[in-house]
């Protein structure tokens, strides 16, 4: 799916604001028609924003349900006769979208954007009323899971995964234009042959009878390097700019259609980066160079923006992973914005793209500790409708970033159970589903603890295998010489087992920012230095392992619980980014070549 974009054919307007809201503690809206008319008793509330954290009620942080999202919109007169879209960069998790009385959408999962061609329900020069009402609730049939308790307090949503389920619209709401015959999906695949660069494209138009795709591709500095025309073909670039880690060079694939007249009918900028992935034995290769993998498993996540999508965050964010002399990071356990790959894309960094199926895993407790009492595939539970709704948020993760130069690998899940029968065959399909999809990059799934390589099923069906291990903090807590054993066991045992290439996806522990000793003890910032040292030591020694993520790059909100205080504080930065101690150590291993491809 194609990002709004401006072009010499295009238009958009951001929706972004300040816009009415209402809670639905009843439910009744729906029945009510509450997009029928101004919506009642409102607040306003900014978009984009989780609303969770915005006012000072605990029910409306914990709010369980509808919320309803009003504005009025002017649609610029000079619009008219063109095709009208409205977008969302995501609901989270549901939701279903009116403009005056006319549903024009209907959106299932929280992190991929959706839209509604409503040319034939708004009026160019005129007002109109768009209505969303968007659903937080977590199912067993939602990805990620989770299940509603009644309590005699009102409902309470619990769920499977360590943070906290903030919702609303997190992401940019657009109007934007088309003309009728128009570009609707431009697919690019990019190669390297000696010095020369090939970029094969697809177009996909619609309306768009009788008239002819043309391409044409310029470097950065905007002289043209190659073209061709039809909808599908290859270009060549002679002496080409590679794409490579921490360095994000970007050609612009200039995609137009042609009828009969002499301007094109429509016209859309797609940034390209030529670079190529691929798995060969136990190493990692980008551009046939072999490739370590150094930064962090994050989440969006900030105060009281939750998990909305900002600007100044994510350009900080970078800031500072760049500072430390991280390459990568992985989109645990989300899509994050797109504004975030295309970042990624120009700073030259690696991402791992992950789907929201997290938690599917009744063996882990809240999050860690203790098995939940319940199975985890079941009739009941995680079923054959909910590997339906995983399959789409693969479809819909793949259709939205595959033309993103960063996107290295697609793990289509976290830590889910995969040491049963059960999980086999629910993922086998979903890998075949993902590769059919995407030929062209690795698959892989975040394998987790409680299935080591003597339990795991599901790994083999991996390029690349992606471990979260707690070495040193849920097992062998304070224990390093013990962890270091244990952990460089495992990883032979992995080695030994696949001879695939291994990341370490996760791996750290909670640490209180500012809690010092002269012991490393579990909690201070001693003890955080001391397991990520020990854990590289182990990762130095076994060559397998083309990769480091911790977790995580920042302390993140959590749900409430007596593992959490104050949410989750694995974080090498305080919630509002303040470096702790362990930041030098990283700093001093990764700007200095330490943690890298040998
Ligand atoms: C893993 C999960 C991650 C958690 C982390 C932790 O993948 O979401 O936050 O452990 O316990 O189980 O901190």
């Amino acid at each position: 799916m194609l990002q709004p974009r401006d072009s010499s054919t295009r238009q958009r307007k951001r929706l972004d604001g300040l816009w009415l809201f209402s809670f639905d503690a009843e439910g009744a809206g729906r029945d009510e028609g509450w997009w029928s008319g101004p919506l009642a008793d409102a607040r306003e509330m900014p978009v984009p924003a989780s609303f969770n954290d915005i006012f000072t009620e605990a029910e409306a942080h914990d709010h369980v349900g509808d919320v309803w999202y009003q504005t009025v919109v002017r649609v610029p007169g000079e619009w008219a006769g063109e095709r009208i879209v409205l977008r969302f960069g995501s609901a989270t998790h549901r939701a279903v979208v009116w403009v005056g009385d006319t549903k024009v959408a209907e959106h299932e999962g929280g992190y991929t954007p959706f839209e509604a061609d409503v040319t034939d329900v708004v009026e160019p020069g005129g007002e109109e009323r768009i209505t969303v009402v968007v659903n937080n609730v977590l199912t067993w049939q939602s990805i990620p899971p989770g299940y509603v308790e009644d309590t005699p307090d009102g409902p309470r949503q619990r769920y499977f995964h360590d943070f906290f389920n903030y919702a609303g619209l997190h992401r940019t709401v657009w109007l934007y234009t088309t003309p009728k015959a128009h570009i609707a999906d431009v697919t690019v695949v990019t190669g390297l042959d000696g010095p020369a660069g090939t970029v094969r494209y697809e177009v996909e138009a619609h309306d768009a009878e009788g008239m002819e795709a043309r391409v044409t591709l310029r470097d950065a500095g905007g002289v043209e390097v190659a073209r061709a025309s039809g909808n599908s073909g290859e270009l060549r670039i002679e002496d080409v700019h590679p794409w490579r880690p921490g360095e994000g060079y970007l050609y612009e694939l200039a995609v137009e259609l042609w009828g009969a007249g002499d301007t094109p009918v429509d016209s859309y900028p797609l940034a390209v980066g030529v670079r190529t992935v691929e798995v060969d034995g136990a190493r990692f290769l980008i551009n046939g160079d072999p490739f370590y993998f150094k930064g962090f498993g994050r989440h969006e996540d900030s105060t009281l923006r939750g998990k909305s999508h900002d600007d100044v965050l994510m350009v900080h964010d970078f800031a500072l992973m760049e500072w430390l002399g991280a390459n990568s990071f992985r989109t645990s356990h989300y899509p994050y914005a797109e504004e975030v790959l295309e970042y990624a894309d120009r700073r030259g960094f690696v991402v791992i793209d992950e789907t929201p199926a997290v938690g599917l895993n009744m063996g882990l407790g809240g999050g860690i500790f203790g098995s939940q009492g319940f199975k985890t595939f079941s009739p009941d539970t995680v079923n054959d409708a909910t590997q339906d709704v995983h399959r789409q948020a693969i479809r819909e993760l793949i259709a939205r970033d595959k033309n993103h130069a960063c996107v290295v690998i697609w793990s289509i899940a976290n830590e889910p159970e995969s040491d049963t029968p059960e999980s086999r065959a629910y993922f086998e399909p979903l890998f075949a589903e993902a590769r059919a999809l995407d030929p062209t990059r690795p698959v892989g799934f975040v394998n987790v603890m409680l299935a080591p390589p003597d339990k795991d099923v599901v790994c083999d069906l991996c390029d690349v295998v992606m471990l979260n291990r707690y070495y040193g903090w849920y097992v062998n807590t304070g224990d390093l010489p013990a962890a270091e054993r244990a952990l460089e066991a495992e990883l032979r045992a992995w080695v030994d087992k696949l001879g695939k290439p291994i990341v370490m996806t996760e791996y750290g522990g909670d640490t209180l920012g500012g809690l010092h000793d002269i012991r490393p003890v579990p909690w201070n910032e001693e003890y955080q230095t001391a397991l990520l040292e020990m854990s590289h030591r182990v990762f130095d020694r076994v060559d397998a392992v083309v990769g480091e993520q911790i977790w995580n790059f920042a302390d993140f909100a959590t749900t409430s619980g007596i593992m959490r205080v104050d949410g989750n504080k694995k974080g090498v930065f305080t919630r509002e980014r303040r470096p702790k101690a362990v930041t030098h150590h990283l700093r001093q291993r990764w700007r200095r070549g330490s943690g890298s491809a040998s």
